[in-house]
Parts: C-alpha cells; structure tokens; sequence
C-alpha cells in the first residue's frame, strides 16, 4: 500500500490572515504531495515497500537520502495540517499546561524557547516541542526534513507540535521575516490536537 497524500482538515483560507490561503494550496497540494510521491517512488519494489513510515524514520540512517527527506517530508507535514486549526490560538489546557508549566515555568516561557528554536534554525527546517522517554518535554529543531523521530536526530523524542520554517511555508506574505510568521502562527494552533498527542506519547512510553 502506497503512501498517499492526507486531505487539508479545512479549506485553503481557514488559517487566514495568519497563513495565507495561496501558501497553504501550494504547500499542501506541491510541496507535501512531492515528498510523498517521492518516498513511493524511492521504495516501491524495494523491501521497504508496505512499512510503516515511523520505523523507516526510526533507523532511517541506514536507508537512502531520498527515504530520509521525503519520508520525513511526508511525515512532518501530516503532522502539521492536523495540529493547526482555525479555531486555534489560546493555550493548552490538562495534562499537557501542567506539564508545559513544570518543564518551562510558564506557558509563554515554552513560546520564548519554541520560538528561538524556530528562529535561529539556520536554512530550511523545522521546531518542535516533544515528549522524551520519561514523558518529559524539550525543544529542539532538525534541519531539511529531518525530524526527532529519527535516529539521526540530535536530540531523540515524540514531536508533539511542529512548525515548518522552510520559506516555502511564510515567503509569500511574510517574505524574510521569520519572526512574524512565528509569532502569528500561535494564533491557529490547535491546542486540543497537541494535547490529544501529548496524551497518546505519554501513554505509548
Ligand atoms: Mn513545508
């Protein structure tokens, strides 16, 4: 069974004005339609045909570069259509604030630091905000689409929200300025999904 590319959970202009309806159309039905017909392409009559994608990403070491930059591609990018959300914005509640306050003392200290990690990202990739194996949280960023379920990831982990800082994902409204897509980014995302998430990794460990 081939990979195939996830519908857009709400139309093109949803996140408007915080990302803008032409970005979203060419993101999702381009860039995240490329990386998955890239993996098919990279896998199909290989014995990596038919696996689950978490555990090519898992020892993705071992396999080409084309598996590692589409296969995460195609996961970072599912990822990131279901925890944004035009009702977002707001902050977590549950487990998942108590938690936030626990690890970062605050939830606008975890904003600051999600936030760095976004904008010194050198180049295209991507910040995360994961579970560790003692259900704890960290931030991190990966380069490309590298992301920490890999095991070429400087800090392993369960990504629980992430947000794409590759151009492709802000240049045409917000062009160089990265930091503004970040901060108006917090306004669509959908606290309820990241703290679904969060739930499911502290369960799984
Ligand atoms: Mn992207």
């Amino acid at each position: 069974m081939a990979f195939s590319l996830p519908n857009l959970p709400y139309a093109f202009n949803a996140l408007e004005p915080h990302v803008d309806a032409r970005t979203m159309e060419i993101h999702h039905d381009k860039h995240h339609a490329a990386y998955v017909n890239n993996l098919n392409a990279a896998i199909a009559g290989t014995e990596h045909e038919g696996k689950d994608l978490e555990d090519l990403l898992a020892h993705v070491s071992k396999l080409s570069p084309a598996v590692r930059n589409n296969g995460g591609g195609h996961w970072n990018h599912s990822m990131f259509w279901e925890i944004m959300s035009p009702n977002g914005g707001g902050a977590p509640d549950g487990d998942l604030a108590s938690k936030i306050n626990k690890n970062f003392g605050s939830f606008e200290e975890m904003q600051k630091q999600f936030a760095a990690a976004a904008a010194t990202r050198f180049g295209s990739g991507w910040a995360w905000l994961c579970v560790d194996g003692n259900d704890d949280l960290f931030i991190t960023s990966t380069p490309n689409q590298d992301n920490p379920l890999m095991d070429v990831a400087d800090k392993q982990g369960r990504p629980i929200l992430g947000l794409d800082v590759w151009e492709h994902a802000y240049y045409l409204h917000y062009q160089n300025r990265r930091p503004d897509y970040v901060s108006a980014w917090w306004n669509v995302v959908n606290w309820e999904e990241v703290g679904r998430r969060y739930r499911s990794a502290v369960r799984t460990n």
